[in-house]
């Protein structure tokens, strides 16, 4: 397949058909990060923005602290065209706990993953957090060779660290985009909503393309 030609082209409609199983695809999508960096509230945003494309409710168990405890859990259903196919994909979103004592519990969500959002925290006293989460995320993904997308949280707050300063901090260059045209880092206000759906619309594509990539 030509994806180079199409990768700007392509886009996740709200078509999906169930009676199309010639073309049906999963893919899952796991929100990764430090502790209350913005994981769940990411997955609340985008279980309101997509609410007619939900194949259920999903859930969202938390601690009394508002801590998830285990995982936010939720399918979503798209539909996208390539090269005059039609594709249906069930997209399984789910965030990992962010707390240091549930590591295990972490690999464990992230089995099978097909993409990764990992979503830092724009508090400068976060930054070791952030460097730390991060270094175990590459860990785990860069063996397996699995697309990930780093968004920067919480751009709202007053003394949110320079975008630079984190680039550097997590050893990533510090241009604007790389050559594919994907952000090296998405600037979310996930309270908000901000940027949260187009951060997840791209991570999704680099699925698509890294599924299709022969
Ligand atoms: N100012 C600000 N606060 C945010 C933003 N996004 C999330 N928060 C707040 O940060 C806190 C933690 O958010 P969660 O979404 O629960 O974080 P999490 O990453 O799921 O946390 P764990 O599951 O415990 O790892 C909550 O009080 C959110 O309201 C944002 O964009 N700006
Ligand atoms: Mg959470």
């Amino acid at each position: 397949m030509e994806l180079q030609e199409n990768k700007n082209q392509l886009e996740l409609g709200n078509d999906f058909d169930f009676n199309d199983r010639s073309n049906m695809l999963q893919f899952k999508i796991v929100y990764w990060g430090p502790g209350e960096s913005g994981k769940t509230t990411n997955f609340l945003r985008l279980r309101e923005k997509f609410d007619l494309l939900r194949l259920s409710k999903g859930y969202s168990i938390e601690t009394t602290e508002g801590r998830t405890l285990w995982e936010d859990s939720l399918y979503l259903l798209f539909d996208f065209t390539l090269n005059d196919v039609k594709f249906n994909i069930i997209t399984h979103v789910v965030t990992c706990t962010g707390q240091e004592r549930f590591l295990s519990t972490r690999e464990y969500v992230l089995d099978g993953a097909d993409g990764i959002v990992f979503i830092g925290d724009s508090d400068p006293e976060k930054l070791e957090q952030n460097k730390r989460s991060f270094r175990e995320l590459v860990g785990f993904a860069s063996t397996k060779n699995i697309p990930y997308q780093v968004q920067l949280n919480k751009r709202d707050l007053e003394n949110a660290i320079e975008i630079s300063k984190f680039k550097i901090a997590l050893g990533l260059p510090l241009v604007d985009s790389y050559p594919d045209g994907s952000k090296v880092v998405y600037p979310t206000e996930a309270l908000r909503g901000k940027n949260v759906v187009e951060c997840f619309k791209h991570i999704v594509l680099q699925v698509i393309f890294e599924y299709f990539k022969e």
